[in-house]
C-alpha cells in the first residue's frame, strides 16, 4: 500500500507539519483535545468509503450490514455512557445537531430563547449571521453584571413573556455549572421543550465531573470531540417519545448520507470514555483548570464570573489593559494557542474581544497536572503583562518548545 508521503507529499508535508507544530506548542483551545490512535484509525478507516442513508435495518444502499454494525454500537455505547433513552450519532457537527433539533420541534419564524452568543451562547444559539437567528425568532439571555453568571430570573421572565417553543442551555464560552433543573422547571412551566447543548462539557458529564442534563432536557446535543476526546462529529440524545422526530428531523430531514467513519470513530471514543481511566482524566481537567485559574488570577489576572467549575477560564483582558486579540496574537508569539473571546457586556466587536478563553482538555491529555498549570499560568503573565516585548516572547516560546516536547501528544505515533 502507498503511504500518504509516497502518493502525495505536498499534503503529507501539510500533515507532518501541523503534527510538528501540534507537539510543539501548548494546546489551551478550551475547545480542542487530542483524540487517541485508535480514535484517529477509525476515522480514516475504509467506512470512508460507505454510503449509508437512512438508519440500521432501514438503509437505502445495499452492502450496509457492518455500517449497520457498527452504528448500533455507537448508539448502544452513547446510550449507555449518558444514561439516555434514544441516541442519534449521524449530526456532522454541533451545528448540525443543532439544526436537525430546531427544524425536527419548531417551524420557520417560531420562537427559540438562548443565550447570546456575546455572552458566551453558540453562534448556532440564535445569532443573527447563523441559519438559527435567521430562520428563528431568538430570544437573547444574558448573564448578571455583577456575579457574570446566567441570572435564572431574567430567564424565567423571557421565557413567559416570549412563550419559546425550544429554550436552549448551554454555551461555549460559559465557565460555570448550568442549573439544568431550574432550565426544565421554567421550560416545562411554559410548555417549552428543554434543549442541553453540551458540547463543550460532554466529556465532563461522561466522566462524572459536572452534573448531567439528561434527567432533566427532552433534547440533549453535542459535539464529540471536545472534552469527550472522540472525532469531528455530533449527535442528539433525546427522551424515547422524541426519538423518531429526532431521527427524521436529521434523516432525511436536514442530512444526506451519515459519515460512518465518523460513527465508527465515535463507538470507539464512547468505549474509551466508558472506562474508568476516563473518570480520572476528567477530574483531573477540572482539576487542572482551577489551579491555572488560581495561579492566574495570583499573577493579577481578571476571570470572568471569579473562576471556573470546569475545563474553561474566560480572562478578561482589560484587567491587563489589553484587547482579546492583542492577547492571543502574543501568546502564539510564545508557543501557547489560545482563541480571543467576547465577555459579558464586552464593549468590542467579536473580531477584537476584550476576553481570552482557555481550557485543559487538550493539555491534561497529554499527561500534565498541578505543576504544568502553575508554569503555565507564569508564562501567560509574564507574556500578557508584555505583549509587545519580542525578548519575552521569544523567551517563552524557547522554553514552551522544550517543555512542550517532553509531553507526547497522543494519536501522535
Ligand atoms: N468552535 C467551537 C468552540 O470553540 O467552542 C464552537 O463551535
Amino acid at each position: 500500500m502507498r503511504t500518504l508521503e509516497q502518493s502525495d507529499p505536498e499534503v503529507s508535508g501539510i500533515v507532518n507539519a501541523e503534527k510538528k507544530r501540534q507537539i510543539e506548542t501548548l494546546e489551551i483551545i478550551a475547545s480542542e483535545n487530542y483524540a487517541s490512535n485508535a480514535v484517529l484509525e477509525a476515522t480514516g478507516s475504509v467506512f470512508t468509503n460507505k454510503y449509508a442513508e437512512g438508519y440500521p435495518g432501514k438503509r437505502y444502499y445495499a452492502g450496509n450490514a457492518f455500517a449497520d454494525q457498527v452504528e448500533e454500537l455507537a448508539v448502544s455505547r452513547a446510550k449507555e455512557l449518558f444514561g439516555a433513552e434514544h441516541a442519534n450519532v449521524q449530526p456532522t457537527s454541533g451545528a448540525e445537531a443543532n439544526f436537525a433539533a430546531y427544524a425536527g420541534f419548531c417551524e420557520p419564524g417560531d420562537v427559540i430563547a438562548g443565550l447570546e452568543l456575546s455572552q458566551g451562547g453558540h453562534l448556532t444559539h440564535g445569532s443573527p449571521v447563523n441559519f438559527s437567528g435567521r430562520l428563528y425568532d431568538f430570544a437573547a439571555y444574558a448573564v448578571d453584571r455583577e456575579t457574570e453568571m446566567i441570572d435564572m430570573d431574567s430567564v424565567s421572565r423571557l421565557v413567559s413573556d416570549r412563550r419559546p417553543k425550544i429554550i436552549v442551555a448551554g454555551a461555549t464560552a460559559y465557565p460555570r455549572i448550568v442549573d439544568f433543573a431550574a432550565f426544565a422547571e421554567i421550560a416545562h412551566k411554559n410548555d417549552a421543550l428543554l434543549l442541553v447543548d453540551m458540547s463543550h462539557f460532554a466529556g465532563l458529564v461522561a466522566g462524572g465531573v459536572y452534573p448531567s442534563p439528561i434527567a432533566h432536557a427532552d433534547i440533549v446535543t453535542s459535539t464529540t470531540h471536545k472534552t469527550l476526546r472522540g472525532p469531528r462529529g455530533a449527535m442528539i440524545l433525546c427522551k424515547g417519545n422524541l426519538a423518531e422526530v429526532v431521527d427524521k428531523a436529521v434523516f432525511p430531514g436536514t442530512q444526506g448520507g451519515p459519515h460512518m467513519h465518523s460513527i465508527a470513530a465515535k463507538a470507539v471514543a464512547f468505549g474509551e470514555a466508558l472506562k474508568p481511566e476516563f473518570r480520572i482524566y476528567s477530574q483531573k481537567v477540572v482539576d487542572n483548570a482551577q489551579v491555572l485559574a488560581e495561579s492566574l488570577q495570583s499573577g493579577g489576572i481578571r476571570l470572568v464570573s471569579g473562576g471556573t467549575d470546569t475545563h474553561l477560564i474566560l480572562i478578561d483582558c482589560t484587567s491587563l489593559g489589553i484587547t482579546g486579540r492583542k492577547a492571543q496574537n502574543a501568546l502564539e508569539g510564545s508557543g501557547i494557542i489560545a482563541n480571543r473571546n467576547t465577555i459579558p457586556y464586552d464593549e468590542r466587536s467579536p473580531f477584537v474581544t476584550s476576553g481570552l478563553r482557555i481550557g485543559t482538555p487538550a493539555l491534561t491529555s497529554r499527561g500534565m497536572g498541578s505543576d504544568e498549570m502553575r508554569k503555565l499560568a507564569s508564562w501567560i503573565v509574564q507574556v500578557l503583562g508584555d505583549p509587545d516585548g519580542e525578548g519575552v516572547r521569544e523567551g517563552v516560546r524557547n522554553e514552551v518548545a522544550e517543555f512542550a516536547q517532553a509531553w507526547p501528544v497522543p494519536g501522535g505515533e
